[in-house]
């Protein structure tokens, strides 16, 4: 094991899959360079280390490796603490919900940037549906995922909760949390490697990046 590595992340501002994996960054507290590009204009070399276009890209000693779900596992293998558990299903079945996070910021993407209601309300009660679905699974000790103890899915919901949080306060939008998942949310919003894991001037960026869609959103 090396923790001397080069690693540098490729990032849009307002990418939740970036943010997932700064968040795992953070709270092992290892040192990396960010570089920010613009996502409407990609420069070459970009293009030429993410085969699909998409950030992140982690770039390991000149090595690029994408796919945040990935990146995060190789992070967890590399960089100790570990955040997985050691269980082998236990850490099948968290991986599993990490899909399932992608899977709703799919959707929440999909409600930010509706064009009319019918699409804007189809995507709202599909992400209602989502965390309905994902309360079900929570451990009953709070707060986080699986209780106590913070673990690699609890990265990747961070972003999601941030969001939620700023369409409730900015934007009037209000999905609903039980109880327990608010006291997740509030106690992974509350932790300094979520708090930091965006640029101080997300807000601005969010607020950009939902002018820019046009969308059903910012018309109610
Ligand atoms: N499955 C990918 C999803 C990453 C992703 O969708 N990134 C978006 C920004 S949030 C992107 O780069 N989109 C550019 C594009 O699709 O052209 C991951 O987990 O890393």
């Amino acid at each position: 094991m090396s923790k001397s590595h080069q690693l540098e992340l490729v990032s849009f501002k307002i990418c939740p899959f970036v943010q997932r994996s700064i968040i795992a960054l953070n709270q092992k507290g290892i040192d990396y360079t960010l570089t920010h590009i613009n996502p409407q204009e990609t420069p070459d070399w970009f293009k030429a280390i993410s085969p699909l276009g998409k950030v992140p890209v982690l770039v390991v000693d000149g090595t690029p490796v994408f796919e945040s779900a990935v990146i995060l596992e190789y992070l967890d293998e590399v960089y100790p603490p570990a955040l997985h558990p050691a269980d082998p299903l236990e850490k099948a079945r968290q991986r599993a919900w990490v899909e399932f996070c992608s899977e709703l910021l799919g959707r929440q993407h999909r409600m930010l940037t509706a064009k009319d209601e019918a699409g804007f309300n189809e995507a709202r009660e599909s992400l209602q549906q989502g965390l309905q679905r994902l309360d079900t699974v929570l451990a009953e000790q709070a707060p986080y995922f699986a209780g106590e103890q913070f673990h690699l899915v609890d990265c990747v919901y961070a972003p999601l909760f941030m969001r939620l949080a700023m369409l409730k306060q900015s934007y009037a939008l209000e999905i609903a949390l039980s109880t327990r998942m608010q006291a997740w949310s509030d106690a992974l919003l509350a932790l300094d490697a979520v708090k930091t894991s965006v640029v101080e001037e997300f807000p601005m960026v969010f607020a950009n990046f939902l002018k820019a869609q046009d969308g059903y959103i910012l018309k109610r």
